[in-house]
């Protein structure tokens, strides 16, 4: 199908998709085997507290890792919130901006202050310069965030964690099967959380697992997702409820069997969007390190407004009008949100990285739930708004004085 300009629905044509696509839609994996899983659940009437699916997914979850423990949980918020309080972080911890806002909520949740260090423009992780920059008496931890899947500068973390005595953790919500040097993700500083949301690589519906191979740090995390429970009737430690239950293993062990395929469907995808979008000025595709692993969960376009002739949110707004519903993670970064942004009015200041990519990038669909047509249509819109960004410029901006005008 060829996308012609008269064809493009923000210049008065029908959208291309007549139902939405979406960003994040969940991989299924082998539908049969969930259901017999169900069954097996259900004959057990075993639903939750360590069950056996929960069990087998921690140990194949170690086992792919190459970690020594793996704790299941009901989300990579309370993970994270558990890892956090399990390793003693207190006063202020330096994380990202640029990450989705359960990193800095899972500090902020427990009066730990998140401060917001900047980002490598190349990696879209934590700088390691800003961090420095950002240590005062009061900083008691670093969490890096290895966002799309991409690791974090790790031996420089290290270096500044080791010598400023700080601890290190990072969040990993993004980067299951991916690996940092040849080793998996999961192995670097005191502990790491994956996320197993519905949107993600392996998903349990809702779920996530830190991983770690500190034993004392495992046992502390495990009391803490079970209420401090040692035992019947034995409360040793002060714990919460972060649980994950059978129904999310089931979905867990049914989605790690079909990682290969998943994956092997995102690369072919994230090949075709370089492909057809090679070339195109203002537009740079983040680009995975091939001789890692790599889980390709995410295709990240980087639109510089100047050079393509449509601002990010322009063409996010013509792909809107087409029913593609590309995303902006993680406009407008955690610093501009609340309760951070009323905090910490300035932040920006020491962030110049961090607004200028959030202001810039934006999320395609990938996964199994789209195909090759698809992706193929996607391009073509992109290439023919661009190609015609004056006219379409024209309608966004007659939209914008007329909304005005209907405001006034
Ligand atoms: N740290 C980082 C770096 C993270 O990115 C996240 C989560 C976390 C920590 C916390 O992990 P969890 O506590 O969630 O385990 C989505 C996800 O909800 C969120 O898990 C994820 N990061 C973030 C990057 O993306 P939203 O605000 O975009 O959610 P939502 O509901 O708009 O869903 C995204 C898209 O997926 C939609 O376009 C629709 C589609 N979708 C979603 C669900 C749930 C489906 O098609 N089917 C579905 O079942 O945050």
């Amino acid at each position: 199908m060829k996308v012609q300009s008269h064809d493009l629905a923000i210049l008065g044509g029908s959208p291309v998709f007549p139902e939405s696509l979406h960003v994040g839609r969940p991989n299924v994996g082998d539908r049969a085997r969930l259901l017999e899983r169900f069954n097996d659940m259900l004959d057990r009437r075993w639903f939750s507290n360590n069950g056996p699916f929960v069990q087998e997914l921690e140990q194949r979850i170690a086992a792919m890792v190459g970690v020594k423990h793996c704790i299941a949980m009901c989300n990579a918020t309370v993970a994270l919130e558990i890892t956090i309080r399990a390793l003693g972080l207190t006063g202020e911890v330096i994380v990202p901006s640029f990450t989705f806002i359960a990193t800095a909520h899972a500090l902020q949740w427990q009066q730990i202050t998140p401060v917001f260090g900047d980002i490598d423009p190349v990696t879209h992780t934590l700088d390691p310069k800003s961090v420095e920059e950002m240590i005062t008496p009061r900083t008691s931890g670093i969490i890096g965030v290895h966002v799309w899947g991409q690791p974090c500068r790790i031996e420089a973390l290290q270096e500044i964690a080791r010598r400023r005595g700080l601890a290190l953790m990072f969040d990993a919500a993004h980067a299951f099967g991916c690996s940092y040097h040849g080793q998996m993700i999961g192995n670097f500083g005191s502990a790491e959380v994956f996320s197993f949301h519905a949107t993600k690589f392996l998903n349990s519906f809702e779920g996530g697992a830190v991983v770690t191979n500190d034993d004392e740090l495992a046992s502390q995390i495990r009391l803490m997702t079970n209420f401090g429970f040692a035992g019947y009737d034995n409360v040793i430690y002060i714990g919460t409820n972060g649980k994950m239950n059978e129904a999310a293993a089931a979905m867990g062990l049914t989605s790690l069997e079909s990682l290969d395929d998943v994956v092997a469907v995102n690369r072919r995808h994230y090949a075709q969007y370089a492909r057809e979008l090679n070339g195109l000025p203002g537009v740079t595709m983040f680009s995975y390190d091939e001789r890692e692993r790599c889980n390709y969960q995410y295709v990240v376009l980087e639109i510089d407004g100047t050079q393509a002739g449509l601002s990010r949110d322009q063409l996010m707004e013509v792909l809107w009008a087409e029913n593609i519903l590309a995303r902006r993670y993680f406009y407008p970064g955690c610093h501009r949100m609340e309760p951070y942004r009323s905090y910490f009015p300035h932040a920006g200041l020491m962030l110049p990285e961090t607004n200028r990519l959030s202001s810039r990038v934006l999320i395609l669909p990938t996964g199994t739930a789209v195909d090759a047509a698809d992706i193929s249509t996607v391009c073509q819109v992109i290439q023919t708004a661009l190609a015609h960004a004056p006219e379409v410029q024209d309608v966004l901006l007659r939209r914008v004085m007329q909304d005005q005008e209907a405001a006034d």
